[in-house]
């Protein structure tokens, strides 16, 4: 019998002889700054409830203002899960089903409201992508239409982590992990308010609440209150290694996305903890 080499059983990593867990081994190795894959693209997350769910009245002028700016860029919209996921949550939760299970339920309503977009956009090319379509072939996609939707839920299911009973990562904190991942140029998310409030502007004191034009993910942890986005993209926009900042901008105001993906600032800037390679 002839030996085999001895080189199968000795892959050369800078990796091999270490733990991964002492960062000061891994760093010379894991700590350059990651490269940008779709440095051109401008992720554009649409809100579940505070746009799908009203209907034509809010869909169809920000179809039309969407099908206006695919000249100007190549975009990757994403979109939330709305009043559907809320109540697969309702039923679900009365069923004792555990936070994996309901993930997905919600997860497939952002996909459901993503496949109603990309129908509106069908005439200029764009179709709906499937996650895995997404994790693979977003660029050719890309190079050969203007714009491709997604389900902005990132695909967590039964991995979902089990610190409460509703999924904590939901459909901005998906659009924020898949903008940062590809290092897109920009992430602009679609609500029904101009921005982040100091407190809820459809809450009680409504009144009273006044716009925060600029701040930070570090700024808005360590306030209690409500916000119009997923509390978990906090957390990821703290870890972001190339997205340094997100604009919130209200999407039943006409020019507001054109304005934002244009570099304006029309709603609310939240600066990431990512820093520039
Ligand atoms: O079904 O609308 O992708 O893009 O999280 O998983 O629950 O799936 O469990 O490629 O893989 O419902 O079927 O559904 O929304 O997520 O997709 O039409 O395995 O294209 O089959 O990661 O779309 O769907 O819901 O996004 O967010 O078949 Mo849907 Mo969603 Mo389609 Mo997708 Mo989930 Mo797939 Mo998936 Mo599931
Ligand atoms: P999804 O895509 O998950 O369905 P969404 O992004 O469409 O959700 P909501 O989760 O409903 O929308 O978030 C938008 C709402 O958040 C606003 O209509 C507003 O009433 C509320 N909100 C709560 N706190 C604030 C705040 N501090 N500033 C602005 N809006 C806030």
């Amino acid at each position: 019998m002839t030996e085999l080499p001895n080189t199968i059983k000795h892959v050369a990593s800078p990796l091999a002889r270490q733990t991964l867990q002492d960062i000061d081994l891994t760093r010379p190795v894991a700590g350059r700054h990651p490269v940008r894959i779709l440095p051109w693209l401008q992720v554009v997350k649409i809100g579940g409830r505070s746009i799908m769910d009203r209907g034509h009245e809010a869909i169809l002028p920000i179809v039309d203002e969407i099908r206006k700016l695919l000249p100007e860029h190549r975009l990757l919209i994403l979109t939330g899960a709305g009043i559907r996921a809320r109540h697969v949550y309702g039923v679900g939760l009365d069923l004792g089903l555990p936070v994996g299970s309901l993930a997905p339920l919600a997860a497939s309503e952002a996909g459901q409201n993503g496949h109603i977009l990309a129908s509106l956009l069908a005439p200029e090319g764009v179709s709906y992508l499937e996650h895995p379509t997404i994790a693979g072939q977003l660029a050719i996609h890309l190079t050969n239409a203007r714009a491709a939707v997604g389900s902005a839920f990132p695909p967590y299911h039964h991995h979902e982590f089990p610190n409460s009973r509703l999924p904590t990562h939901r459909a901005d904190t998906g659009a924020f992990l898949l903008a940062d991942a590809l290092g897109a140029a920009g992430l602009t998310i679609v609500e029904d308010v101009d921005g982040v409030y100091d407190i809820d502007p459809n809450g009680p004191d409504g009144k009273k609440a006044e716009l925060i034009r600029e701040t930070s993910g570090a700024e808005l942890a360590k306030s209690n209150g409500t916000l119009p986005f997923d509390p978990a993209l906090l957390e990821v926009m703290a870890t972001a290694r190339n997205l340094e900042r997100v604009q919130i901008v209200n999407g039943l105001v006409p020019g507001r996305l054109t304005a934002a993906l244009r570099g304006e600032h029309v709603g609310t800037i939240i600066h990431t903890g990512a820093k520039p390679a």
